[in-house]
């Protein structure tokens, strides 16, 4: 059978090894265009955000892991270094040397109908992973999977209640994901309806760290220049936590099960459960990273002729420092 990928000129696929970080195997392909003849390989173009984080590279790394030469794939990564425009560069480039499957994981919601349109006008079927995107035509993509991210917030909210239940006045410190994201979207919902629902509870200090470690240690830094009598820090993810968790040793302010302020995060990363084990995060709300195997099944479906599911949510646990067990750390998978 005739692959979109068959019919790509040499140029386009120069142009695309050129354009873009690496492919599957690391390195950008010599010659998509001879190796998907020779061997009639799928290929699918992976519009990635970028590093930021643990779970954003574990979220690559599934991508990788799955979509290999040996299973009749290959997969081109563009690397966005977090700028959208970058991304719709990508899928440009993937639109333009006819890929058969385009995944994108978008690193906001909102202005995606221009090129996802192109998408769908080339006939190349879109498949959004992680964050959601707000598209005026829910035909411009064929199928949606990630997390349940106001779940995620509900879920750290509901031990925030047990935790603190008996607190007249519970002091919080807000530090949210990139602003306009999926993840931060949902997370500060779930924590905005908490505060809204329980009395005594306020928002004492808000900023974002942008997912990273470097940012979550500044505004950590200017979070105890501002307001030192803080009971919870409500972090978006793991890598923040990190920078945080830096600030504060810095500025020697206790924290974790020894007394002190709570951390609570998310991601429940290897590297994130490690800090929870020890007691330096005290609820840590997971985020399932590893969506590659649920990206194949639904290309899977699409090539069987089935319609898969427009929206799939991943199942997600939570770990408290006062129960992880160090097997958990043990048998991470990211
Ligand atoms: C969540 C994902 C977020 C993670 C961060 O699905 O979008 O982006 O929580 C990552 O670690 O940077």
């Amino acid at each position: 059978m005739m692959t979109k990928m068959t019919r790509l000129t040499a140029s386009g696929l120069l142009f695309l090894a050129l354009a873009l970080v690496s492919c599957g195997d690391g390195e950008a392909p010599k010659n998509t265009e001879k190796a998907a003849n020779a061997e009639n390989l799928i290929a699918v173009g992976f519009s990635q955000i970028g590093a930021e984080s643990d779970w954003r590279r574990a979220n690559t790394k599934s991508m990788r892991e799955t979509f290999t030469r040996e299973k009749g794939y290959t997969l081109i990564v563009g690397d966005a270094q977090q700028k959208q425009e970058k991304q719709i560069a990508a899928i440009r480039d993937f639109i333009r040397t006819k890929v058969d499957y385009i995944v994108l994981a978008p690193v906001s919601e909102q202005g995606w109908d221009d090129v996802l349109k192109e998408a769908r006008s080339a006939g190349i079927p879109v498949i959004i992973v992680d964050r959601m995107v707000q598209a005026s035509n829910a035909d411009f993509f064929v199928a949606w999977v990630g997390s349940d991210f106001r779940k995620e917030g509900d879920i750290a909210v509901d031990w925030m209640e047990k935790q603190f239940k008996d607190k007249k006045e519970l002091k919080i410190a807000h530090m949210q994901g990139s602003l306009g994201s999926s993840a931060q979207i949902g997370r500060t919902e779930g924590l905005r309806d908490g505060v809204g629902r329980n009395v005594g509870w306020k928002i004492v200090v808000r900023d974002s760290g942008e997912f990273t470690q470097v940012k979550g240690k500044e505004v950590m830094e200017r979070f105890l220049s501002e307001y030192r009598d803080i009971d919870v820090l409500y972090c978006e993810n793991d890598n923040m936590a990190f920078g945080a968790i830096q600030a504060l040793d810095d500025a020697r302010v206790p924290y974790g099960t020894r007394g002190g302020l709570k951390i609570i995060s998310f991601d429940a990363t290897r590297a994130g459960l490690k800090e929870t084990f020890a007691g330096n995060i005290s609820y840590n709300v997971e985020c399932n990273p590893l969506h590659g195997p649920r990206v194949e099944k639904i290309i899977q479906q699409l090539r069987d002729g089935k319609k898969p599911n427009k929206i799939a949510y991943v199942d997600e646990t939570a770990f408290d420092a006062a129960t992880i067990a160090k097997e958990e750390i043990d048998s991470r998978a990211y």
